[in-house]
């Protein structure tokens, strides 16, 4: 008998069909509202709520640009990540767009941090989605990156730099400011 049941038991556990927990629920779908951006034809329903999308020949991306919550790179980094991308990715299409906004954006933080770094000792920068940032870059400002040492902190992240012609500049980590968050769609 006590086989039987067992036997029994091992049917039903093998021949159950797969166990959906809630049953009748619809899917879960994430909430995104764009702000569509004149000339675009791009519908709703792209980017996250706060971001702005860019589509156009430097990619199609969702943005947002920060500059009240001043933060240090690490923790600006490790935000954007949370909602599901990166600090901005500095390259020559997309540079002249931020370069432009964070021009006219002059918000409390002064500068913004952007996705690209080095990891001292190493002299190179790297953009956080693992790009070379060379020196000759043509967007960073006049003598940067400087990799300067003060009071035995390194700069070693990239920002948008406000009152140097917004151009990128290399700073240190931990000093807070603001920062533009880049999600790929
Ligand atoms: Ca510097």
């Amino acid at each position: 008998m006590k086989i039987l049941t067992f036997l029994g038991f091992m049917v039903l556990l093998t021949s159950s069909p797969p166990t959906n927990c809630f049953p009748g629920l619809p899917v879960p779908i994430p909430v995104y509202i764009s702000q569509p951006v004149a000339g675009s034809n791009v519908g709703l329903l792209e980017c996250r709520l706060g971001y702005t999308i860019n589509d156009n020949e430097c990619g199609r991306f969702c943005y947002r640009l920060e500059s009240r919550n001043c933060i240090s790179f690490m923790n600006a980094q490790a935000l954007c990540k949370q909602e599901g991308g990166d600090l901005l990715e500095p390259d020559v299409c997309t540079f002249p767009l931020f370069h432009g906004l964070a021009r006219r954006q002059r918000g409390s933080c002064g500068d913004y941090w952007v996705g690209a770094f080095r990891t001292p000792p190493a002299l190179n920068y790297m953009t956080v989605r693992g790009a070379a940032l060379p020196d000759n870059f043509q967007f960073w400002g006049v003598n940067q990156p400087s990799r300067t040492v003060t009071a035995g902190r390194q700069q070693a992240c990239v920002q948008i730099e406000n009152g140097n012609g917004f151009l990128l500049n290399d700073d240190v980590c931990a000093n807070r400011g603001g920062f533009i968050c880049q999600q790929f769609i």
